[in-house]
């Protein structure tokens, strides 16, 4: 998966050399139908990493992804390619668990690293639709059903431990990006940086205190060791509402180049993170009572499939070596018990991780748009102010967050 490109095959295509490669490829060619010269190639690259071009044909269109040898929105920050073979990697993992959850791989290309996933044209990014107004009312359990259906079956508690090491293996190689997450959601925005940055002065007071706080550093470095040592399952890795595409009922994750074995709570915590930060940037009352519905339904859906997941695979004695079905088959109580814990552990962790997503995302390297595009300097402040003490009060003082529901109840009262 992570073999070294041929030095001299990699290059960074351009619109023509999409459509010489494109073309070279007989299925590829195929689903876009008719000659190259009719394709429409246009670039849609919204993430900081890659290179991203739709391509339509007379007879349908295709998603073109390329790495470049940097991040796409820094030139002078250097990185290796391997990111689209561990996308490649992750879609060929879990396609077969979440189907129309996520995009067909349809071709990767190991010494340009290109991917082509089918074109999700029509669809919108989650974000800009929500920051638009746009409601999609089954999204956020589909990203529920999407998390559960992508991490029970990649767990040992799925899987013999020597089918879950081998598939998490390599993934636990994914350095580059896991890199990235260690330094940038785990690390950085808690000591001065250069890569730090916030947009208001006002906000100067709040990150002093939030780095002075030892009760912070403490829950942090906690977080910190649950990411690098707890190897629950296959995760996603970076999934925020960026990375996934909706269009009415239809929601698709995209975007799994971060993938990596670790805690369950942290896909859930980025997705449950970035809602929050919907909920404090959005004005209207409507948009935040949405908010706080889609994180209502993403943990209750998630938690639901997951549970139904579990409780079959005991029924049908196909379960992993981690709660092996022998031990709890003829013990529904205990089975109900341990399922309970576990998934309670994972609220736990997925408020934590949501609250690094806030605090990285209004003080370190990569913003959101949410916060960036309020114009008014003094109500950007005022927001991102009230989301950085929530996400404070998420790591110093978790009895008051001890559940999603809870964590709701108190971001409702304080975005009003
Ligand atoms: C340099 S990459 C910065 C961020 O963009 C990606 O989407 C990840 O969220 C990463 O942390
Ligand atoms: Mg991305």
């Amino acid at each position: 998966m992570t073999r070294p490109a041929s030095p001299t095959a990699y290059r960074t295509l351009d619109p023509a050399g999409i459509r010489a490669f494109l073309a070279a490829q007989p299925a590829l060619a195929a689903r876009l139908g008719g000659q190259p010269d009719v394709w429409r190639v246009h670039e849609v690259s919204d993430g900081n990493l890659n290179n991203v071009f739709l391509v339509d044909g007379p007879a349908g269109g295709i998603c073109f992804k390329q790495s470049l040898p940097h991040v796409r929105v820094d030139p002078n920050w250097k990185m290796p390619l391997d990111r689209t073979a561990f996308e490649a990697a992750y879609l060929r993992a879990v396609r077969p668990h979440v189907g129309d959850l996520t995009t067909e791989l349809l071709h990767f290309d190991p010494d340009l690293f290109v991917l082509v996933v089918e074109s999700l044209d029509g669809h919108v990014v989650l974000r800009h639709g929500l920051m638009q107004g746009g409601d999609w009312p089954d999204a956020a359990a589909a990203i529920g059903r999407f998390v559960a259906r992508a991490t029970f079956p990649t767990s040992p508690l799925a899987l013999k431990f020597e089918d879950a090491s081998t598939l998490l293996a390599p993934f636990a190689r994914n350095h580059t990006l896991t890199r990235i997450t260690v330094d940038l959601v785990l690390t950085d925005p808690y000591h001065p940086h250069p890569r730090n940055r916030w947009l208001s002065p006002e906000l100067d007071a709040t990150v002093a205190a939030l780095r002075a706080d030892p009760a912070v550093r403490r829950r942090v470095g906690q977080m910190q060791a649950r990411f690098l040592t707890c190897q629950q399952a296959l995760l996603h890795g970076d999934l925020h509402t960026g990375s996934v595409m909706v269009s009415g009922s239809d929601t698709r994750v995209i975007d799994g180049e971060f993938a990596l074995p670790g805690p369950i709570g942290f896909d859930c915590g980025l997705f449950v993170g970035n809602l929050l930060m919907h909920l404090f940037a959005t004005p209207a009352p409507e948009g935040r009572a949405r908010a706080l519905r889609d994180i209502d339904r993403f943990w209750t859906h998630f938690r639901q499939d997951f549970t139904t997941l579990w409780t079959n695979a005991i029924a049908c004695g196909q379960s992993g070596d981690a709660y092996a079905a022998p031990l709890f088959r003829d013990d529904p109580a205990s089975l109900q018990q341990v399922q309970t814990q576990f998934l309670d552990d994972i609220e736990a962790d997925t408020i934590a991780f949501a609250a690094l997503e806030i605090i990285r995302r209004t003080t370190g390297y990569a913003h959101v748009a949410d916060f960036d595009l309020i114009t008014d300097r003094t109500a950007r402040a005022a927001r991102q102010e009230a989301a950085l003490r929530l996400a404070r009060d998420m790591l110093a003082e978790p009895a008051r967050t001890p559940t999603i529901s809870a964590l709701g109840a108190l971001a409702a009262a304080r975005a009003a």
